[in-house]
């Protein structure tokens, strides 16, 4: 893929979430699409979206963390990409699907950090040890292409899905959860939608984040003190309509809650 098509990619996707419309998968398109270049992509986009959006990193994500999901793309890692700023929506309110594509909502346990977090050699005892605290989340994700279809390479390109993101305030400190037992019940408009527990997000979501670690490590990139990061869907998404009410019911925190509606 010639620097012309990568910078084609990013502003293909960048049109995509400003429009509010889709793209064909971009592995048909680009032959040579490999890893390196998915993530070049991905990080050009946010660039790009600093600079146009006014906004600035708030963290990371995961995705692709439950063994069902990775079987489903054909791989054996998880995923990541970049949380900005003004992704961030208030829990308990009602937002607006207006510039979602077709959004989906997940529920997600959400880390804090206290203090930088360097790879390429971080276990999951580290992450708990540089964890201020934990929370329940929710994620928005939505996919700029087609129908939500895509390869693996496609969805690192598109950051991972990633559209919005929502905090609990139900913090505690991550020695006092239990990572891979706390239970879950994610309801949409009172009617269970799933349950589960911690264990989904790869036996334990702070595995999923000392991946990530020694991942970005590669591209010389750390977690830095006060950064927040979604550690993958506890779940499986749930499409929004407007009207919906999400609440879940996280074990030993409470719960999270959030609404849509079509119109600002
Ligand atoms: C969609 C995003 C996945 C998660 O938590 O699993 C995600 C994808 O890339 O398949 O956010
Ligand atoms: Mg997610």
């Amino acid at each position: 893929m010639k620097t012309a098509s990568l910078e084609k990619a990013v502003e293909d996707l960048f049109q995509a979430e400003k429009n509010v419309r889709t793209l064909p998968q971009f592995a048909t398109e680009f032959p040579d699409f490999d890893e390196d270049k998915a993530y070049d992509v991905q990080e050009l986009l946010i660039d790009k979206k600093c600079r146009e959006e006014e906004t600035g990193i708030s963290g990371w994500k995961l995705g692709l963390t439950s063994k069902a999901k990775q079987q489903m793309m054909g791989v054996h890692e998880p995923s990541y990409g970049v949380l900005l700023k003004n992704m961030s929506l208030d829990e308990g309110q009602t937002h607006s699907i207006d510039r979602f594509i077709h959004g989906k909502l997940e529920p997600e346990l959400a880390f804090i950090f206290k203090e930088d977090i360097q790879g390429p050699h971080i276990t999951a005892a580290q992450i708990i040890q540089s964890t201020a605290y934990v929370l329940p989340a929710f994620e928005v994700i939505d996919s700029r292409f087609e129908a939500f279809k895509f390869t693996l390479l496609d969805a690192v390109a598109d950051n991972s899905s990633s559209c919005r993101y929502i905090l609990g305030n139900q913090m505690l400190p991550p020695d006092a959860v239990d990572m891979s037992l706390t239970g879950i019940v994610f309801r949409k408009n009172g009617e269970v939608m799933a349950t589960s527990t911690l264990a989904a997000v790869m036996g334990n979501p702070a595995s999923a984040i000392a991946w990530m670690a020694n991942k970005i490590a590669k591209r010389g990139q750390f977690i830095k003190k006060g950064q927040v990061v979604l550690s993958g869907a506890i779940t499986q998404a749930v499409h929004i309509e407007p009207g919906d009410h999400f609440s879940a019911a996280f074990d030993g925190f409470g719960t999270i809650n959030v609404n849509f509606k079509a119109g600002e």
